[in-house]
Order: C-alpha cells, then structure tokens, then sequence
C-alpha cells in the first residue's frame, strides 16, 4: 500500500469513529465485474471495493495459471472425477446433507473422496436425486493436510489475510476451503465467521450468489429474532420487500464476498455439458430463426394471410415468431451474464438484430 492510500483508509475510518457506517446502505442493483488483470492493483481494489465493502467480481482471466483449473476440469469443463481420485481418493472429506436442515445448517457426515465421487456418479445417472439426499462436500481442508502446491495462487488482493494468518501461526487450523457438488448442492443464508470478507473461485461449473448488505437481514428475522435458513423460500421472494443482489458466477471466476454481508450459494447446473448451449449458442439459435422470419415477413408481404408453402407458418405466426424473438433478445442484452460476453464478432449485432425485428413489427398491422 502506498502512503496515499494509507491516508486515504485512515480518514475513512477516522469518518466512522470507531463505528459502522450508521446508515444501512441500499442494496446495489448490480455487481462490478472485473475483467482485466494487467490494469486492476491492489490499491484499485483496496478503495474501490475492500474499503466502501461493497462485493465484485473477478473475471476467468485472474485465475488463469490454477493448477487446480488445469488438473481438476475436464476439457468439457466437468470435474475431472478420474483426476481426483487418482490423487486424492482415500483422503477423508466432510459432506453435509442439503436435504436435512439442523437450526440454521446441515447435519455432516465424514467419508473418503472416493465414496463421494461414487455418490455423485450415481446421483448424476438418477437424473439428479438419491435415496441418501442431496450430499454437499464442504469445509474440506485440503490445503492443512496436503501439499496444495501450484494448486492455486493467493490473488494480491487478499493477501491481507488476518484469519488464515493467525491460524498458520498457531498451526492447528485454516479457512481455505474446498467445495464440491452436483447441480442442486447448496449452502444455507449465512454471513462469514467472524464477520471476516472471503473470497470465492469457482474451479468448474456456475454458482448462483444471493446477497443482502450488513443490516438487511434484519428485515428477515422471524417473530424469534431468528434469521432465515432459505431466502429463496416464497416469504421471501417479493423483491420489493428484501431487495436481494444476485450474482451468477462461472467458471474460474472469483467472487469478493465484503465483510458482514449475508449470503446464500446454490451450485447450478454446468450450462455448456447440461443443455448443450451457452449464452453465444443461444444469441446463433435466435439469430438463425430471427432472420428465417423476417426473411418470410418480406416474402409474404403484408395483407398476405394465407399459408407459406415454403413455411407452413403464415403471416401472422411469423409476426407472432418475430414479436416472441424479440422480446427473448431484449431480455438476453440487458442479462448481465451476456454482458459479460465478447459480442464484438457477432454479425449481426444483437442489438442490431433486435432493431430489425423491431422495425419489422412496427411494420405489421396492429392485433
Ligand atoms: O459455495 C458455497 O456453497 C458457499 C461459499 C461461501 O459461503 C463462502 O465462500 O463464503
Ligand atoms: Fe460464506
């Protein structure tokens, strides 16, 4: 840290005098992402996000050398299970029960790696359920037992780190943790212990992040005073009421997650291996039907009612094809998962393409 920066930290806390901010902040309508390695410092972070405690994202591109991301994830971005259990199949793991709520929490079991990749295997081929539940592994502490060694890299933003520091000194414990599981495994509304900020990589696979700042969860105690297990639970879905921060993270990104804030993390569905399409297959898959459609619109002209023979569609199906794609596309520009997306080879333009469809239809007769 540079002395500017010192002074700058010093006076925003000598602002707080020793106390929180006494005003609970709004909840912010979107996550900063961060794409660029080269031009974000340390300092950049340390004012723009560490300090005001407000969370971001880190793209892929920060954790691009992981071993663990080059040894652990198949070429089709799965987990690579043969990898794991070659290397690390006898090593004892802590698996909690989604299924099964205990107070705010999950019941936990202990068993070898291998066993829960057999587990998983067999969950996947059921088409996602088990007589034996929905089995999380948390918590494992790979790195206090085993060389973790090029497995991962402290990203420099978190290298202030006064938990795991302690803790190495006394030698007895850690907080770097490692999380596996299916599509469906999740982890209960929660803050951080010791109200502590963390941060998260995604190895493989998307986790969906559901966020409330420090005193939002307030608002979600029930008549006990205690807070919420599952804030995705319909009581607490009206957005107006808790105004949550949602943030879908992929793979090998990583999630700032700011000090006291709550937070609850479900694993999705790897959308790539699952549904065979992403953002970009699907923007291709709009594309292609939109300029089919408006390629008939033009050739069957307007006043035109019958069948196509080339179609079978019709004018007004095609107007209905085209006022369906384009709300679809309104809604994929503004996601901001495909925001994310390089776009800039895409021919036509999204937004371009939503235009055309637009112009299209303010071409047609009204209903
Ligand atoms: O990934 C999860 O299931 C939980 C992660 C979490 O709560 C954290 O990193 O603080
Ligand atoms: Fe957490």
């Amino acid at each position: 840290m540079d002395r500017e920066t010192r002074v700058f930290a010093e006076s925003h806390f000598r602002g707080l005098r020793g106390r929180l901010p006494s005003k609970v902040c709004p909840t912010p309508d979107r996550v900063d992402f961060i794409e660029k390695p080269d031009s974000f410092s340390y300092t950049d972070f340390f004012k723009s996000y560490l300090l005001p405690n407000v969370p971001c994202v880190f793209s892929s591109a920060f954790t691009e050398d992981w071993g663990s991301r080059k040894h652990w994830v198949t070429p089709s971005g799965k987990p690579d299970f043969d990898y794991l259990l070659q290397n690390y199949g006898d090593v004892v793991v802590p698996v909690a029960n989604c299924g099964v709520q205990e107070y705010n929490s999950n019941p936990k079991e202990h068993m070898p790696l291998k066993d829960y990749i057999s587990y998983w295997k067999e969950f996947i081929q059921r088409d996602y359920s088990s007589p034996r539940g929905c089995l999380y592994l948390k918590d494992w502490h790979l790195c206090r037992y085993s060389s973790a060694e090029g497995l991962f890299t402290l990203p420099v933003y978190f290298s202030s780190d006064w938990l795991n520091e302690y803790w190495d000194t006394l030698d007895v414990d850690d907080y770097r943790f490692i999380y596996m599981g299916p599509a469906g495994t999740w982890s209960p509304f929660h803050a951080d212990i010791f109200r502590s900020f963390s941060w998260s990589v995604n190895i493989c696979g998307r986790k969906k992040w559901f966020f409330f700042p420090p005193g939002h969860e307030e608002a979600l105690r029930d008549c006990h005073g205690g807070l919420p297990y599952d804030v995705t639970a319909p009581e607490f879905l009206d957005s107006h009421l808790h105004p949550v921060l949602e943030v879908t993270q992929e793979a090998g990104e990583m999630v700032f997650v700011p000090s006291g804030w709550h937070h609850q993390v479900h694993n999705l569905v790897i959308m790539k291996s699952c549904t065979g399409i992403n953002f970009e297959e699907f923007y291709q898959f709009l594309k292609v039907i939109a300029e089919r459609r408006l390629l008939l619109v033009k050739k069957i002209g307007p006043g035109e009612l019958q069948c196509s023979e080339d179609s079978g569609l019709g004018l007004q199906h095609t107007i209905f094809d085209i006022s369906r794609i384009a709300e679809v596309l309104a809604s994929v520009v503004v996601n901001p998962d495909f925001q994310r997306v390089d776009t800039s080879r895409f021919l036509p333009q999204p937004e371009d393409l939503l235009q055309q469809l637009q112009e299209a239809l303010a071409t047609t007769e009204p209903l």
